[in-house]
């Protein structure tokens, strides 16, 4: 069987969520003579970044880019252990909703894009407190927040990103510890990230990869 047709049976599979049938697929790949490496950066992260196309075009509906990512993002974390150099920018994120917020699913599918992009995602979960979201980056060796709000009031709130920038400011962590955010409100006002104190924000799974890329580069 070629490449090209393993690749057609995983992509339906994931789109199934058939987890029983995605890892003896995968290993079809190794069996073709790819390495983990490979499957992880030509087959895996490619077909996750179609998904956010499919799922705006509406071939797919949100559940399935939910647990796609999910699956995805599980699946590259087992394979870093076969990698035959771990992947040195394995930095850490810690994401979470914003204080009052409880709204996950973003956070989620934003997580498993990271993951399945070899990043070790810290899940603050739901309704963090910015003393929380700072103290857990401090405690895992984070160069990355991320707060997720899908509601206006929790975006600018006070106690919210607002609140995470005054405590790395006034602890001088703002050169070690970025802060990123994400959801509605900051598709429609997309000047929004600045006003609440955010070094920059993305609007799907894809843009927090690109973002947290760019951003490490600048964390001392
Ligand atoms: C599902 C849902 C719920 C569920 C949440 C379930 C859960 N476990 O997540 C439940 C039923 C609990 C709920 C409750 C409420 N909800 Co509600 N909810 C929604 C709904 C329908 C979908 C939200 C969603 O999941 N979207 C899908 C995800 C995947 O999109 P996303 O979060 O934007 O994430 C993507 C990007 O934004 C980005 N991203 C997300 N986070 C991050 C973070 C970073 C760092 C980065 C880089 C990127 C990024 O990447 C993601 C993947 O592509 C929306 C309406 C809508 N159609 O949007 C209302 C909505 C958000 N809810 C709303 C409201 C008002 C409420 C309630 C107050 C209702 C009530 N009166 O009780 C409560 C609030 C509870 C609370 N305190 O949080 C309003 C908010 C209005 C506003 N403008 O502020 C909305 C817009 C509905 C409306 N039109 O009125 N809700």
């Amino acid at each position: 069987m070629s490449i090209e047709e393993i690749k057609a049976r995983f992509s339906a599979a994931v789109i199934d969520s058939d987890r029983g049938s995605i890892d003896s697929i995968l290993e079809e790949f190794s069996e073709q003579g790819m390495r983990v490496e490979e499957i992880v950066f030509s087959v895996i992260v490619p077909f996750l970044d179609s998904l956010t196309e499919k799922l705006k075009s509406g071939d797919i509906t949100l559940a399935q880019h939910f647990v796609a990512s999910q699956i995805l993002g599980d699946t590259v974390e087992k394979f870093l252990d076969s990698f035959e150099k771990r992947p040195e920018s394995r930095k850490t994120i810690v994401l979470g909703t914003a204080f009052g917020d409880f709204h996950g699913l973003g956070k989620k599918i934003v997580g498993g894009y990271l993951m399945a992009n070899t990043f070790r995602v810290v899940d603050a979960g739901l309704n963090v407190s910015a003393e929380r979201f700072v103290q857990l980056a401090l405690e895992e060796d984070a160069h990355i927040i991320g707060v997720s709000s899908m509601m206006v009031h929790t975006a600018t709130s006070e106690e919210g990103p607002a609140k995470i920038r005054r405590i790395l400011k006034e602890r001088g962590l703002e050169s070690s510890i970025k802060l990123i955010v994400g959801g509605a409100p900051y598709r429609y006002d997309e000047q929004l990230y600045a006003r609440v104190g955010a070094d920059d924000w993305g609007r799907s799974g894809i843009e927090a990869v690109e973002v947290v890329k760019r951003l490490l580069e600048e964390v001392s």
